[in-house]
């Protein structure tokens, strides 16, 4: 198997943990998007110019984050399983990883993009309403982390590789210490060593990526 992925992508970074928790082998490529020539050649692989991309051993060109996670699970047996079987608890980890991609992680867009705004610019009608959606869905992710170990319960799954990369960037952006079980598991997150080695492995180019902002961000931790 092939990944194709650049190292602070919040989605590749998504693959690598679940590559990590299944302890599979794979040949990591990275990809320079700022590239325009390597861009080009990506692009014969992905036509959307966008990483990550799989390639499976039957060549087999798998993309969109989730898809890749789902075939991993298909393909690897061993634990942790990251989409349960049962139906209940299937279709529950897919509505949490729509949760993360669609509420959280457009809400993080929205507010970097606005961050870059000059700031009597700041703070629009689109930006307070992804702000909005995006905190409904923090705050019932707050409310789920009160009794569970992990966003779906006590087996790390599909959502936690989706919410990890997510949240560790959104903290350069929006403050959520509010959210104390949130913060308690980005903590836990952290600590968890699939997710420490791709949060070390991607620092460096996203320090780069940070430091040629026309309004500079930094990678924020918790407190
Ligand atoms: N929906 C895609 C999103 C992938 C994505 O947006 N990747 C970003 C990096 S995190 C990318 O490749 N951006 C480059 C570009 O849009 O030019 C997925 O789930 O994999």
């Amino acid at each position: 198997m092939k990944l194709y992925y650049a190292p602070a992508s919040s989605y590749s970074q998504r693959v690598l943990i679940a590559l990590y928790e299944k302890n599979a082998n794979f040949i990591p490529l990275e990809v320079n998007l700022f590239d325009p020539k390597e861009r080009e050649q990506y692009m014969h692989i992905n036509p959307f110019g966008k990483v990550p991309t799989l390639v499976t051993d039957e060549n087999q060109v798998l993309f969109e984050a989730c898809i890749i996670i789902e075939y991993l699970d298909k393909n690897f047996a061993n634990k942790p399983v990251l989409i349960p079987v049962e139906a209940d608890l299937s279709l529950e980890v897919r509505l949490l990883e729509r949760m993360v991609d669609i509420y959280v992680n457009t809400g993080r867009e929205a507010l970097f993009a606005d961050s870059q705004r000059l700031e009597s610019e700041r703070g629009g009608k689109e930006v307070v309403k992804a702000k909005r959606l995006m905190e409904t869905a923090l705050t019932l992710f707050d409310e789920r982390l009160k009794t569970r170990t992990w966003l779906l319960g006590e087996q790390f799954s599909l959502v936690d590789c989706a919410a990890a990369p997510t949240l560790n960037y959104l903290r350069m952006l929006y403050d959520y210490n509010h959210f104390s079980h949130l913060t308690n598991y980005i903590q836990r997150l952290e600590s968890r060593p699939s997710v420490a080695k791709v949060f070390n492995s991607g620092r460096d180019q996203m320090t780069r990526m940070l430091s040629v902002l026309k309004y500079p961000l930094e990678l924020g931790v918790t407190s």
